[in-house]
């Protein structure tokens, strides 16, 4: 599990590219990644030099320079999830710390990506998705002290730390024909919908 929080929003400093790869060798094989505001603003803003590598591991990019400070901010549920929406009330509300002038970033979710609360200030608040063995959340705030004094939004990182701690594959299962770790209905499904198809050439060899 790892949290991880940029607040340096006004200096040029980068994480180095041996530790960007690392972490996203670290999501793809089944770890929990859960990033608050500015971490994809500057992984968006590559022509910076900030972040490229590990953009590929997030969820969502952003607009040019789509962030602004706002003191209050409103999350409602989105897509339902019983992990993420356990006893958190919806809509809630909570103060946001500001840093270099920004609350939250816009996001704008990648296809795949699951968007579990819009923020009433920029769009989205929180979303997520399934990299490699891993789980990725991005939040569009700071996850800072004022974020972390609402019940609601303490709450909501521990269900996200929940959702993404997604659990590590330990080895390759014959079957698992979907590659999710685990021999289930949806790799049945999956033999099933190609029941009696044969690519076999000549056409003749495939029913000897
Ligand atoms: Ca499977």
């Amino acid at each position: 599990m790892l949290f991880l929080h940029s607040a340096n929003g006004n200096s040029f400093e980068d994480m180095p590219t041996t530790g960007q790869t690392a972490l996203q060798h670290f999501v793809s094989s089944g770890g929990g990644l859960i990033t608050g505001e500015w971490v994809t603003f500057w992984a968006t803003r590559g022509t910076f030099g900030r972040f490229r590598t590990l953009a590929s591991v997030l969820p969502a990019t952003t607009p040019f320079y789509a962030y602004n400070d706002q003191s209050a901010i409103t999350y409602s549920v989105v897509e339902p999830n019983s992990v993420m929406n356990a006893n958190v009330s919806s809509p809630f509300t909570f103060q946001a710390d500001s840093i270099i002038y920004g609350t939250e970033t816009q996001l704008l979710p990648k296809p795949g990506a699951t968007v579990f609360y819009d923020s009433d200030n920029l769009g989205i608040g929180v979303l997520g998705w399934d990299y490699g063995y891993g789980r990725v959340i991005s939040f569009s705030t700071m996850i800072g002290i004022s974020e972390l004094s609402s019940s609601d939004y303490r709450q909501l990182l521990s269900n996200a730390i929940r959702w993404s701690a997604r659990g590590v594959c330990t080895g390759t299962i014959p079957g698992d024909v979907n590659d999710d770790c685990k021999v289930d209905f949806a790799d049945f499904a999956i033999m099933v919908s190609n029941r009696l198809e044969c690519n076999l050439e000549p056409q003749s060899r495939c029913w000897q």
